[in-house]
């Protein structure tokens, strides 16, 4: 009988290490964002879509809407018109009208600058490895996804690609492990 009573009290000690969801927030800033990517037509092209999904999936973003469509002019010149005195422009517009995009708002904690952070810089050669940008490409202008880069860059492009009505509403179990 004592050593059943041992066993039974070591039984339940054990159950107790089991992890419980934390109780606390520490670490968290309490600042959740959403924020405009894409995956350009070189990732589409490259069959990239499911890697970089994957990555922002993985980090413990939420995806928040998401389409496949193409872009045309005047939404490419819209998109990127702080870029529309630059050399590159003309050839930026090419490229990002000539295949289709996946377009996507991503929802987390501090997700605007962290999604930028995971991209990695805009020229893939000075990508920190472990980066979209730094382990899957090489040149500037094939460098796979944009990310909004301010809270007004995000605002502004989130308007411009999606209606509020393709916004899925829908929460998530694990996000307790998350945040
Ligand atoms: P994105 O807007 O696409 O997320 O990229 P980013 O913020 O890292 O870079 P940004 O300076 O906004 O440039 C927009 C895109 O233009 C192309 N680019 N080409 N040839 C060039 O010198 C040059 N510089 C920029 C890139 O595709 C870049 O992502
Ligand atoms: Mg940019």
């Amino acid at each position: 009988m004592g050593i059943w009573k041992t066993i039974r009290q070591k039984k339940r000690k054990t159950s107790q290490t089991v992890p419980v969801k934390p109780g606390h927030r520490k670490g968290q800033t309490g600042l959740t964002e959403q924020t405009f990517v894409m995956v350009k037509p070189d990732g589409v092209q490259r069959g990239l879509v499911g890697e970089i999904i994957r990555r922002l999936e993985s980090k413990g973003f939420k995806l928040a809407a998401m389409k496949f469509m193409l872009i045309d002019r005047n939404l490419a010149q819209k998109h990127y018109a702080e870029h529309a005195d630059k050399g590159f422009f003309q050839e930026l517009i090419a490229f990002i009208t000539s295949g289709p995009v996946v377009a996507m708002v991503w929802e987390g904690e501090e997700a605007i600058a962290s999604i930028r952070k995971l991209m990695g810089s805009t020229n893939p050669r000075e990508a920190a490895p472990g980066t979209i940008r730094g382990d899957l490409a090489i040149a500037t202008n094939f460098n796979l996804i944009h990310g909004s880069d301010s809270t007004a860059a995000a605002k502004r492009e989130i308007k411009l690609f999606f209606d509020p009505r393709e916004f899925c509403d829908y929460s998530r179990n694990l996000d307790s492990w998350i945040k």
